[in-house]
C-alpha cells in the first residue's frame, strides 16, 4: 500500500514537471543546488513535431519527435571556457539515461532524438565549441582542449543526470553512452576515465588513439604525394583495385556474394595488377604497386614499433573520400595538418616533418589527455559495466586492426587480474561496413545494426530496425539486454536497406549475423544467402 502510494506521488510529480518545461524550472534546479550553469533554452514539443532551437547552428535537425521537453544548458569549466549540452526529457520516460557522443559540429540533437525514440532521457554536448573540430580557433585555450578531450562529456553526464533526477523526482535506473568515430573515442574515454558514469557503452569505430590516429590520417595523404608522381596511383584505379580485391578475397571467405567477409584472412596477390608488356592500361607500375603495398600494410617503425593499423582489402571505395588517400594534393595534406599545427601546437608545421619522433612527441604531450588507450578497464568491469566495440571492415579512416589492437591489449591487461574480457566486453567486425555506416555499392553488405549514429546517418526520424525492434537486430537494445538482463550478445543481425530514402521493413532485402569476434558468420550451405537463419557463427582461427 505504502509503496504504491509513493509511486503514485512520484508519477504525479513527473507529470506536472513534464508540463512545465520552462527555462525557469530548470534554472531553479541549478540555483537551489548552487550549481553554476545557465539554462539557455527550454521548450516542450508535441508528438511528431520538428525540432527547432534558435541556439542551434547545425543544419541537421530531428523530425517526428516523440512528445518531449527539450532543454539546453550552458556551463562553465574554467575562467574563459564553457560548453553547452542538450537534454530531451520524454513525456513517456522509461527510467533510462542515454548520452549521445558529439560527432558533428554541434550538440548532436539528431542522435539525441534517436535515444529519445527508445524512451530514454537523452543528453549530448558540443564539447565546448561548435563547428568542425578541424576549423576555428577553439584550440587556442588549452582548457578548451580539455573540454573537447573529456571534460564536457563527463560534466554533461553529471549535470544531465542531475536534471533528469530533479525533473522526474527519480534517478535514472540505468545509464548508457554511445558514439562513433571521434564519438567512439569519447565512449572509450568515459569508460576509462569515469568508469562509474555508465552501465553500458557502445564505442563504434572509435578513433581512440588520438595521437596515432591523427598522424596516421596525415600519413595516408602522403602515400600519394606529391600529386602526379610516378608512384601516385591515379584515383580512377581505386575501382580497378577494388575489383581485384573482390575477385580474390570474396571467394576466400567461403561464399561468392561480392562481400569480402574475411579481409584479415585474405591472402592477396598483387601481381595481377602489375603492368606488363602485354597489359599497359588499368594496371599499376612497380612504383605504384609499392604505394598500394604501403596502403595495405601497418605503419611500423624501426625495431618493429607498431604505430597504426592499415586499411583492408574492400576499403577502396573510401580511399578518395575526404581526400584520404586521394591524389596526394596539397589540399588533401593541408586538411590533416590541424592536429600537429593546432592541437600539438607546432606552428608552421609542414608535412615533411612527419616522422617517428613526431609520434613520440605527440604521445609524450598528449594534449588534453585525449588518448583513450588505457587498457585497464577493471574498475568499469567491477562496477558491472558492459562495453560493445565494433568496426567496419571497409573503413579506411579508422582501420579495424586498431580495434583489434585494443581488444588484445585489454585482454592482456585484465587476464593477470583474473578478469575474462568475455564477461563484460564484446567486439564485432562488420563485413562491408565503411566508417560508422554505409557499405560500398559493389558489396551491399548488411551493415545496419541501428543505434544513434547509424540511424541518424540514414534519416532524421529513423530509430532501431523497422520490423525487428529487438536485441537480436539492434545493438543498443542488445546492450540494454546485456546490462539489465545479463544476456550477452553472441551476434547481432545486420540488415541492408535496398533504398536510400525509404527505411522500412519492406526495403530490408538482406540480413546476416555479425558474430562476436573471433567468430565469423559462415553460410550453412543451403537456403537464401540473404536470410540470417542460413548463417552460423564459427571459430575460424
Ligand atoms: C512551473 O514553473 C514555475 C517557475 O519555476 C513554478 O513557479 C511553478 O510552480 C511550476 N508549475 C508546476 C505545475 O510545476
Ligand atoms: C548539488 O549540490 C551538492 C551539495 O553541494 C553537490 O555535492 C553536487 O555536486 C551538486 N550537484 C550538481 C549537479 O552540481
Ligand atoms: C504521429 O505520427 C504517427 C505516424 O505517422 C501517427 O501514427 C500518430 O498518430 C501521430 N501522432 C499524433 C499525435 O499526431
Ligand atoms: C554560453 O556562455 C558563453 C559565455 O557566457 C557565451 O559566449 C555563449 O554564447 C553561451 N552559449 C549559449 C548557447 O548561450
Ligand atoms: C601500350 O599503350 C600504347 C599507347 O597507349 C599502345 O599504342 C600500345 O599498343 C600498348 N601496348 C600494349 C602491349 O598493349
Ligand atoms: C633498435 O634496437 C636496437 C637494438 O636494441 C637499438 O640499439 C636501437 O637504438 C633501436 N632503434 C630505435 C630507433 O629505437
Ligand atoms: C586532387 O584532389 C584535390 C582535392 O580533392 C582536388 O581539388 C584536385 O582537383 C585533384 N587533382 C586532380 C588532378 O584531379
Ligand atoms: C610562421 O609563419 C608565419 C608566416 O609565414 C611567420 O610570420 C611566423 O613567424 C612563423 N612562426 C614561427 C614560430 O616560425
Ligand atoms: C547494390 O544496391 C544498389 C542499389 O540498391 C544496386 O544498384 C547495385 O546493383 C547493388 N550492387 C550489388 C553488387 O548487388
Ligand atoms: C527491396 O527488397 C524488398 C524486400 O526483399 C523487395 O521486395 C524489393 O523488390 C527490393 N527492391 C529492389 C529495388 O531491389
Ligand atoms: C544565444 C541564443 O540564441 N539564445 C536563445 C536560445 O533560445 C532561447 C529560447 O528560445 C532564446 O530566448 C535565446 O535568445
Ligand atoms: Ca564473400
Amino acid at each position: 500500500m505504502a509503496s504504491s502510494l509513493v509511486a503514485a506521488l512520484f508519477l504525479a510529480a513527473g507529470v506536472s514537471a513534464a508540463n512545465n518545461c520552462s527555462i525557469e524550472t530548470f534554472q531553479a534546479f541549478f540555483d537551489a543546488n548552487g550549481t553554476n550553469a545557465h539554462v539557455v533554452y527550454a521548450r516542450h514539443f508535441a508528438e511528431n513535431s520538428t525540432f527547432v532551437n534558435p541556439n542551434v547552428t547545425s543544419v541537421v535537425i530531428p523530425t517526428q519527435l516523440p512528445a518531449t521537453c527539450a532543454v539546453q544548458v550552458n556551463a562553465t569549466t574554467d575562467a574563459d571556457t564553457h560548453f553547452s549540452f542538450g537534454v530531451f526529457l520524454p513525456d513517456d520516460w522509461n527510467d533510462r539515461f542515454f548520452h549521445a557522443a558529439q560527432e558533428g559540429e554541434d550538440i548532436d540533437w539528431v542522435d539525441m532524438a534517436v535515444g529519445l525514440r527508445y524512451g530514454f532521457a537523452t543528453v549530448a554536448t558540443d564539447t565546448g565549441h561548435t563547428g568542425s573540430d578541424m576549423v576555428g580557433t577553439w584550440w587556442e585555450n588549452p582548457e578548451s582542449i580539455n573540454d573537447w578531450a573529456w571534460r564536457a562529456n563527463h560534466l554533461t553526464s553529471v549535470l544531465g543526470k542531475f536534471i533528469v533526477e530533479k525533473f522526474y523526482n527519480q534517478k535514472p535506473k540505468y545509464s548508457y553512452f554511445a558514439g562513433c568515430s571521434t564519438g567512439g573515442r569519447q565512449a572509450m574515454k568515459e569508460t576509462q576515465a569515469f568508469p562509474g558514469d555508465y552501465d553500458g557503452v557502445i564505442a563504434a569505430c572509435p578513433a581512440y588513439w588520438t595521437t596515432h590516429q591523427q598522424l596516421f590520417n596525415l600519413k595516408q595523404t602522403l602515400f600519394q604525394a606529391p600529386e602526379g608522381s610516378a608512384h601516385t596511383i591515379p584515383t580512377e584505379m581505386f575501382e580497378v583495385i577494388s575489383e581485384e580485391a573482390t575477385r580474390q578475397c570474396d571467394p576466400q571467405d567461403g561464399l561468392v556474394d561480392n562481400i569480402i567477409s574475411d579481409p584479415l584472412g585474405c591472402d592477396f596477390d598483387y601481381t595481377p595488377l602489375l603492368c606488363t608488356t602485354s597489359k599497359n592500361s588499368s594496371c599499376l607500375t612497380g612504383s605504384q604497386l609499392e604505394t598500394l603495398h604501403k596502403i595495405y600494410s601497418d605503419w611500423v617503425e624501426t625495431n618493429q614499433t607498431f604505430v597504426y593499423a592499415h586499411a583492408l582489402y574492400g576499403s577502396e571505395a573510401m580511399w578518395d573520400e575526404s581526400g584520404l588517400y586521394g591524389n596526394g594534393s596539397e589540399t588533401n595534406i593541408a586538411t590533416q595538418l590541424w592536429y600537429p599545427e593546432h592541437i600539438l601546437g607546432l606552428t608552421n608545421f609542414t608535412a615533411d616533418e612527419l616522422d617517428y619522433s613526431l609520434v613520440e612527441y605527440a604521445d609524450k604531450t598528449n594534449p588534453g589527455n585525449s588518448n583513450a588507450n588505457d587498457y585497464d578497464l577493471a574498475e568499469f568491469y567491477r562496477n558491472g559495466g558492459k562495453l560493445i566495440q565494433y568496426h567496419g571492415h571497409s573503413d579506411a579512416i579508422v582501420p579495424p586492426g586498431i580495434g583489434l589492437w585494443y581488444r588484445e591489449h585489454l585482454a592482456a591487461a585484465l587476464a593477470p587480474q583474473g578478469i575474462d574480457i568475455d564477461d563484460f566486453y564484446r567486439f564485432f567486425l562488420i563485413p562491408g561496413m565503411e566508417h560508422c555506416g554505409s557499405t560500398p555499392s559493389n558489396m551491399n553488405a548488411s551493415w545496419y545494426i541501428a543505434g544513434p549514429t547509424q540511424a541518424s546517418s540514414l534519416s532524421s526520424s529513423l530509430y532501431s530496425v523497422p520490423g525487428y525492434h529487438d536485441a537480436k537486430h539492434d545493438v543498443l537494445l542488445a546492450l540494454v539486454d546485456w546490462v539489465e538482463n545479463g544476456v550477452a550478445p553472441q551476434y547481432i543481425i545486420g540488415s541492408n536497406f535496398n533504398s536510400t530514402v525509404d527505411f522500412t521493413v519492406n526495403t530490408i532485402d538482406k540480413q546476416r549475423p555479425i558474430c562476436a569476434y573471433p567468430k565469423q558468420a559462415r553460410y550453412t550451405g543451403s537456403g537464401d544467402i540473404n536470410a540470417a537463419a542460413n548463417f552460423e557463427c564459427r571459430s575460424l582461427y
